[in-house]
């Protein structure tokens, strides 16, 4: 059972309302009067907290950077998550401010404020940024796709020049391309506005004009679903494709946005298949995260039959399904510990509050990640950090 800070406070509030009478060695000096009814039974001691003074950068150090995606002002100005990305995470993401239509909204001008802040952060902290994303589809304003290839390319590799190599050095993974894979089994790349524009010949000048821009940075091809053998299979066309023909590609991002109820073993798989190609390719969990409900595909598809949600306090979720969603942590955690192929591993947020699941596939109160709306570490939390904890 989790026994949280916030629980501590609670008992200790009920202590202190208690009559004096009731609690060990109260009385005073003189003899006390028989009690006018049987007295109150022993308030028996607390059970001892679980060991949550752990962090998750001191357990993971030897393992792999441990990250989360923020905003920017989410992390300043003293807040409950600057504490927490201070004290927990090795590794930062932008979980918007990195890309296109923020940087860049209309050709030729550029915003770094936002990213720059981030970045700032970061080096206070002794912390690494991974870059979060030079190209996807859906945040790459309408300029970018309109004109001849030759246009478009040259707008690419100018934006890329600019972004990349304005923090050259200071990056140490960047996801080159997002979600180019196609989730139709016909299709192997996506059918968006840069396919249509000019072929996949995008992705090479994105690859090629980021390991120009920054030679240090690890280059990423980044997608969800590849626990999915039939998205994996096409991502891995993708990969080979590549390295074929001798395309700049450094690392596999896995997002890993999964539900509750997933077999440990199917994702494993994933960072497996990747392992196979025998290509040495890193590999990284980009925006992990454990949905409490458990949802068939037509709810992703088009929010339809989605489970109604729990209710909008933690504790309107029963604890079987935290439990089975901290088991579901740690046999991950274990099994990224044991691949020596996975460098990084990083949260798609930090407390349940603020999680983009709260308003996807539907708006409903939702409690993915490792700390609950205060700040509280969940059960989630002490399973990956305290092998000895009892689920
Ligand atoms: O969580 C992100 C949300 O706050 C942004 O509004 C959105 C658009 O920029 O992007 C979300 O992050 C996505 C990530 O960049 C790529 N994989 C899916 C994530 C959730 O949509």
């Amino acid at each position: 059972m989790e026994f949280t800070a916030r629980d501590r406070l609670r008992l200790l509030a009920a202590l202190g309302a208690m009559p004096l009478s009731a609690c060990a060695g109260g009385g005073g000096g003189s003899s006390p009067a028989p009690p006018a009814s049987p007295p109150a039974p022993p308030v028996s001691p607390p059970p001892p907290p679980p060991s949550s003074t752990a962090t998750l950068k001191q357990v993971f150090a030897t393992e792999f950077e441990i990250g989360a995606a923020v905003q920017t002002a989410q992390v300043t100005g003293g807040t409950v998550d600057q504490s927490l990305a201070e004290t927990h995470f090795s590794s930062f993401t932008s979980e918007f401010e990195m890309k296109a239509n923020i940087i860049s909204p209309a050709q030729g001008t550029y915003n770094f404020d936002p990213a720059d802040g981030l970045l700032a952060f970061a080096r206070a902290n002794g912390a690494k940024v991974r870059g979060h994303a030079l190209l996807w589809y859906r945040s790459t304003p309408g300029y970018f796709t309109v004109g001849t290839a030759s246009d478009v390319r040259d707008k690419l590799e100018t934006y890329i020049a600019e972004v990349a190599g304005r923090y050259a050095g200071d990056i140490y993974a960047w996801d080159v391309v997002n979600e180019v894979v196609s989730d139709s089994g016909t299709d192997t790349y996506r059918q968006d506005d840069w396919l249509q524009a000019v072929g996949k010949d995008y992705i090479d000048w994105a690859f090629t004009a980021a390991r120009a821009a920054d030679p240090a940075a690890k280059l990423f091809i980044n997608d969800y679903s590849t626990e999915f053998a039939g998205k994996r299979g096409r991502l891995i066309t993708v990969i080979r494709d590549l390295l074929d023909r001798g395309i700049p590609l450094d690392g596999v991002g896995h997002q890993f946005h999964l539900s509750r109820g997933i077999d440990p073993n199917q994702v494993l798989a994933a960072i497996d298949d990747i392992d196979a190609l025998g290509a040495g390719l890193e590999q990284h969990v980009t925006e992990l995260d454990i949905s409490v409900y458990s949802d068939p595909p037509e709810c992703f598809e088009s929010g339809v039959n989605c489970q109604t949600g729990y209710g909008t306090a933690s504790s309107d979720v029963p604890d079987r399904v935290y439990k089975e969603q901290a088991q579901l942590y740690r046999d991950l955690f274990e099994g990224f510990k044991a691949r020596d192929s996975v460098t990084s591993v990083s949260l798609w947020g930090i407390r349940d509050s603020q999680s983009w699941l709260n308003n996807f596939p539907v708006s409903r109160s939702n409690y993915p990640l490792l700390f609950d709306p205060d700040g509280d570490p969940k059960s989630a939390f002490l399973a990956i950090t305290d092998p000895d904890y009892v689920i």
